[in-house]
């Protein structure tokens, strides 16, 4: 599938508000991979994707997790978690692409990893930063998103786990490992 189609397919499979999130997060992600110099149909078509499972149905979801043999630990956390790896499969299955950093960037999009690539980066910041995002400590990402993507990427990620420990959720270990890989680098 090319650009339009991926679209017209997210547009179909995702409630209004949530695909106008998906908007923010293309223009955003766009404009990121420009600046940093990423590939910018890369950083399109995954931020096109990224949520694409956001809706799936649960139970199918599970069922992928186990069958397509994805990271199993993901079965004992928060069923939020899962609409990642699963939008890559889809992306991967459904729509045909074949770039493994989309894949990545699109299944690593909510917790982040260790080590993440530059489009990786990028659509975990454009998700976080795109215009109709209004909360706590945005501003402090945005700020430095255009200059820095590794202290927008840091300050996103601290200010995640803070978030998901102020409500008693539990933390995947990605989440963790992405925190203590930022955190070698100076804030
Ligand atoms: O899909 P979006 O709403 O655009 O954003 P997202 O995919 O980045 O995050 C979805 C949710 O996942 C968000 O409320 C935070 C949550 N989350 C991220 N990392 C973890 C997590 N939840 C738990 N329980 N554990 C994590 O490590
Ligand atoms: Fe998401
Ligand atoms: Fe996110
Ligand atoms: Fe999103």
């Amino acid at each position: 599938m090319n650009r339009e189609e991926a679209l017209t397919y997210v547009q179909k499979v995702l409630p209004e508000r949530r695909y106008m999130h998906t908007l923010g997060v293309v223009e955003t992600a766009k404009e990121l991979a420009e600046k940093h110099g990423a590939n910018v149909e890369h950083a399109e078509m995954a931020a096109i994707l990224h949520d694409a499972a956001k809706h799936h149905d649960r139970d199918d979801m599970k069922n992928l997790l186990q069958k397509e043999d994805m990271d199993q630990r993901l079965m004992q956390f928060h069923h939020e978690l899962w609409h990642a790896p699963v939008g890559a499969y889809l992306a991967k299955v459904t729509i045909g692409i074949e770039s493994q950093d989309v894949l990545n960037a699109i299944r690593f999009h909510t917790t982040g990893r260790a080590k993440m690539s530059l489009l990786e980066k990028i659509i975990y910041v454009a998700d976080y930063i795109e215009p109709s995002r209004k909360f706590t400590g945005v501003e402090k990402v945005r700020e430095v998103a255009y200059e820095d993507i590794d202290r927008a990427l840091s300050r996103a990620v601290k200010q995640s786990i803070l978030f998901l420990i102020e409500k008693k959720q539990r933390i995947f270990p990605d989440t963790l490992e992405c925190y203590n890989d930022v955190m070698l680098q100076k804030e």
